[in-house]
């Protein structure tokens, strides 16, 4: 039991006793920016929770996506009223879309002055965020700030995790009314992991998917991060080395097995054909008779038409959460439980089988490492793949046994990273699946720094994405957080390019084409020192330098896109 403590002087209040239930659930860090609430809220009223200052409520909600990702516990992020929880609201799609246990706050409007699209900067918060968060509430009575902290986290660490939202009447945030400073709040009892839905039966469908596994010539496993959150990591390894099958990532469950692991067939996304100019999906899942999809989740961007190749297939889905999208997948076996549980199970009831023959992707493999070994110098700039190898040598160079993180913002080079940037650990590769918000690269790269301090930080960014909220720039030069930032620079939102030359014949590039930014005077007028790199050899110094410094460094480097004609035409997205 724990009390919320005040100086001498100063009676609690629900600011006091929200602090304090937050912290009472592993909460660390709030991040936001501050308004007229101030008033109310100091933000120093209970040690052990720090409030970190963005210069954007968007990098706030992210950086708490990040943060609450890699620690496995809730975090928060703040926003003022009206305008300031808009802003937040980008930040809670990512984490409703990209699955992160965020509580998000915001003020309101004095809770006798609450007329929506009436008073000064009042807007109907609740309303607002409804529809992209697991719980929704607006404080009524101070005094039951604990208990709605209580719901919150409790929505949101049940799967699929995802953001509560509390809005704060900033004269209830402020008041004592009901807070009792010597009043014991019961235990919090936080979920030590998210809580799933576990269908009655679901050992005779692990039974079922057991049977499937045992006649399957060429079985492949496919990873999603509910295996991550569920701790199954280390037991998917297993089943995996045991029964030699190789396992394919979603974009976010990277690092699942090492970078060089034998077994690791990579992640996948619908661009990897057209990036590799080779049949890359047909290789990773053509021979394949049997798809364990375990921890799958549709947002994470694994389609089920990127398996669907070649050899006829039996699926089996895995997942605490019933299935929601029965028009695009419906699985021979469905299987509603703790991913742990099931792959625990699913060993039991194999032990006796003999290893599998795994089918060959040495082509593909030949392919990727003669595109990464890319010699050419380039004229008008390198190339992402050369971007992306040389972080990656820089990255196993520094990162001690494989504990460092590659974050990577959105935009063309995002599909790269995906396929080509090195994780050697769980969420040791970052990027937003499911909400693909540009800009979401600053505030991923802060949140997995303060996860992950001592640990190295890279991040791959395009001129379009960073400069899109390139003002947190200040944020990381304050906190002095030492990443690593590789801004990916041609003048173009290049993503956007490539789908224009999808649709249309054209001579021209309307609506993608900026004038240039100069993003070494940028990162220095935000007190973090860059430099420029043209080519390999330099990339490779300014990494190095940057990996050394102990401090933030840009490099900012010069890229051109090679779009073949008719090269993308066979997207699978
Ligand atoms: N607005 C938001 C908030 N998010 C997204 N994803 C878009 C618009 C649409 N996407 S990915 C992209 C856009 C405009 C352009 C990225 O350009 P870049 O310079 O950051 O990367 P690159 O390498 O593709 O040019
Ligand atoms: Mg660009």
């Amino acid at each position: 039991m724990s009390r919320v403590s005040t100086g001498p002087s100063s009676k609690p209040t629900a600011a006091h006793a929200l602090l304090a239930r937050l912290r009472d659930h592993g909460v660390e860090k709030v991040f936001g920016v501050v308004g007229r609430e101030a008033a109310s809220i100091l933000f120093d009223e209970v040690e052990g929770i720090d409030f970190v200052l963005t210069r954007h409520e968007f990098t706030a909600g992210v950086a708490a996506d990040v943060l609450a990702r890699i620690t496995g516990r809730p975090q928060a992020c703040w926003a003022t009223l009206g305008p300031g929880m808009t802003n937040l609201s980008t930040g809670i799609a990512t984490s409703v879309l990209d699955r992160s246990p965020v509580i998000a706050l915001a003020a309101q409007s004095e809770s006798h002055d609450i007329f929506p699209n009436d008073t000064h900067q009042c807007l109907d918060s609740v309303s607002i965020i409804a529809p992209m968060s697991k719980y929704a509430v607006e404080l009524e009575r101070p005094h039951e700030i604990t208990d709605l902290v209580d719901s919150a986290v409790t929505a949101a660490m049940t799967e699929p995790v995802g953001p509560s939202f509390i809005s704060l009447p900033v004269d209830l945030l402020g008041s004592s009314e009901g807070i009792d400073a010597e009043a014991e709040r019961p235990p919090a009892r936080t979920p030590g992991k998210p809580i799933g839905a576990v269908q009655d039966g679901w050992e005779q469908a692990a039974d079922e998917a057991a049977e499937l596994l045992k006649t399957a010539r060429h079985p492949v496993l496919v990873v999603g991060a509910a295996a991550i959150r569920s701790g199954a990591v280390p037991a998917v390894r297993a089943l995996a080395e045991r029964l030699n099958v190789p396992v394919i990532t979603t974009y976010i469950a990277k690092g699942v097995l090492p970078h060089g692991h034998e077994l690791n067939y990579g992640a996948v996304t619908g661009y990897m054909d057209g990036i590799l100019d080779f049949p890359a999906l047909e290789t990773l899942f053509g021979p394949a008779d049997l798809i364990l999809t375990v921890g799958y989740d549709y947002a994470e961007d694994l389609r089920p038409s990127m398996w669907q190749k070649g050899a006829q297939k039996k699926t089996v889905r895995v997942s605490p959460t019933a299935n929601p999208i029965p028009r695009v997948y419906r699985p021979t076996v469905d299987v509603v439980t703790d991913v742990l549980a099931f792959v625990e199970h699913l060993d039991a009831a194999t032990v006796s089988l003999e290893a599998k023959e795994r089918h060959d992707i040495e082509p593909l493999r030949a392919r990727v490492a003669e595109f990464l070994a890319d010699p050419t110098a380039y004229e008008d700039g390198m190339r992402v793949h050369q971007v992306i190898d040389s972080m990656n040598t820089v990255m196993e160079e520094v990162a001690e046994s494989g504990e460092g993180t590659i974050v990577s913002d959105i935009g063309f080079f995002r599909h790269y990273g995906v396929l080509f940037a090195r994780a050697d650990q769980p969420f040791g590769f970052l990027t937003s699946a499911g909400c693909s918000s540009f800009g979401y690269g600053i505030p991923a790269a802060m949140g997995a720094q303060l996860a992950r301090p001592g640990q190295p930080t890279f991040l791959i960014a395009g001129d379009g994405g960073f400069h899109s909220n390139s003002a947190d720039l200040e944020t990381i030069a304050r906190l002095n957080l030492p990443i690593v930032t590789v801004v990916v620079n041609n003048d173009t939102n290049g993503l956007i390019e490539l789908y224009q030359n999808l649709g249309h014949r054209r001579s021209h590039d309307p609506a993608v084409k900026f004038t240039g930014v100069d993003f070494v005077a940028l990162a220095e007028a935000n007190g973090v020192e860059a430099t420029k790199a043209a080519d390999r050899q330099e990339l490779l110094a300014a990494l190095r330098k940057g990996a050394e410094l102990g401090r933030p460094f840009l490099i900012e480097v010069p890229i051109n896109y090679d779009f073949q004609p008719g090269g993308f035409g066979a997207l699978s997205i």
